[in-house]
């Protein structure tokens, strides 16, 4: 029964949203694009900021845009691309929590003539026509950043052995496998470097503490020698178990995240954080660039990673070019 109200419930969420978020152009003429977007959650402040950017890239450009957020489940993003398809939206756009088990949800906004821009997380398939493109960060790149500032700073430090715990974010999806496949390729063919665990964090920050208690029971802050978390929701979740469990300990320890959000920027600037690799989640203009060009009838790029670099210790942190979102 509940089922037959999330439709309806949907079309007043886009009446209210074309009523009144703009919908009538500079010029007088009402836009008819309209943009269903699956966010995946709201499991960090990247994804907020991220939501936040979505929705203002689309008031910006004059699109109606009705979002659904999964709360991290799957199958509600499945189910709020079904409502996409029925409601004929122009574009879908959407965020997949993991890599697997789109195909058939996609075949069918494919087979409704529905494009699909995949933004910030990519699919696993072997039809790649099943999305016209992806806009989102080269995780692998940003592993490889990670990997590098390590070895930078093992050189630095002269040190022979380190032992790294790592806090990984939501398993199979695309930002967990690449930052991690690109840290490894780096560091893994390396003698001074053995990675002693990786734990399952779920990008989240009470699941980071968790995690960090998990490890300091099995290891004891010494047999730790640098933490690399795959965002900073859990970094930050995880230096709060580590200063209050073995502040001295802690201090010794490598510290390397992932994001850039302004809490992890000033732990950097604060020397509680060594190295932090930027993901920008203002991915909104990119994307309603591409639903610009996709409903002018242009083929837009299939990928588009945006510019990132990182943030560390090497680094002059009064710049003001160091600072977070
Ligand atoms: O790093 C994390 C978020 O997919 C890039 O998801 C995104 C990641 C981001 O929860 O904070």
């Amino acid at each position: 029964m509940r089922k037959r109200f999330v439709p309806v419930l949907m079309l007043l969420v886009l009446l209210l949203l074309t009523g009144c978020s703009g919908k009538q152009e500079p010029g007088g003429e009402t836009a008819s694009v309209v943009v269903g977007f699956s966010q995946l959650g709201a499991e960090s402040s990247w994804r907020i900021a991220n939501t936040v950017s979505m929705e203002q890239a689309a008031k910006e450009a004059g699109y109606g845009l009705m979002m659904e957020n999964a709360n991290q489940k799957q199958e509600k993003q499945i189910d709020a691309i079904r409502s996409f398809i029925a409601y004929r939206v122009d574009v879908i756009v959407f965020s997949p929590i993991v890599e697997t088990g789109w195909d058939n949800v996609l075949s069918e906004a494919k087979q409704a003539g529905i494009p699909v821009i995949l933004m910030d997380r990519m699919i696993e398939t072997q039809d790649d026509s099943l999305y016209k493109a992806y806009v989102g960060a080269d995780f692998y790149a940003e592993g490889v950043r990670a990997g590098e500032y390590l070895v930078r700073k093992a050189d630095a430090l002269g040190a022979e052995h380190l032992r790294i715990a790592e806090i990984c974010g939501t398993t199979d999806s695309t930002p967990m496998r690449d930052r991690h496949r690109g840290f490894m390729d780096v560091i893994g063919k390396d003698a001074r470097f053995t990675v002693i665990d990786s734990v399952d964090g779920d990008f989240l920050q009470s699941k980071g503490e968790e995690c960090m208690r998990e490890l300091l029971e099995k290891y004891g802050a010494d047999g730790i020698d640098v933490v690399y978390s795959h965002n900073d929701a859990m970094t930050l979740g995880a230096l709060n178990v580590l200063e209050k469990t073995d502040a001295a300990a802690t201090k010794n320890m490598i510290i390397i995240t992932v994001d850039g959000e302004k809490d992890a920027v000033d732990a950097l600037k604060a020397g509680r954080i060594n190295c932090v690799v930027q993901c920008t989640p203002h991915l909104g203009p990119s994307v309603m660039k591409l639903v610009r060009e996709m409903t002018a009838g242009k083929e837009p790029p299939k990928v588009y990673h945006p510019e990132e670099g990182a943030f560390s210790d090497f680094d002059d942190l009064t710049d003001p070019a160091v600072e977070g979102f």
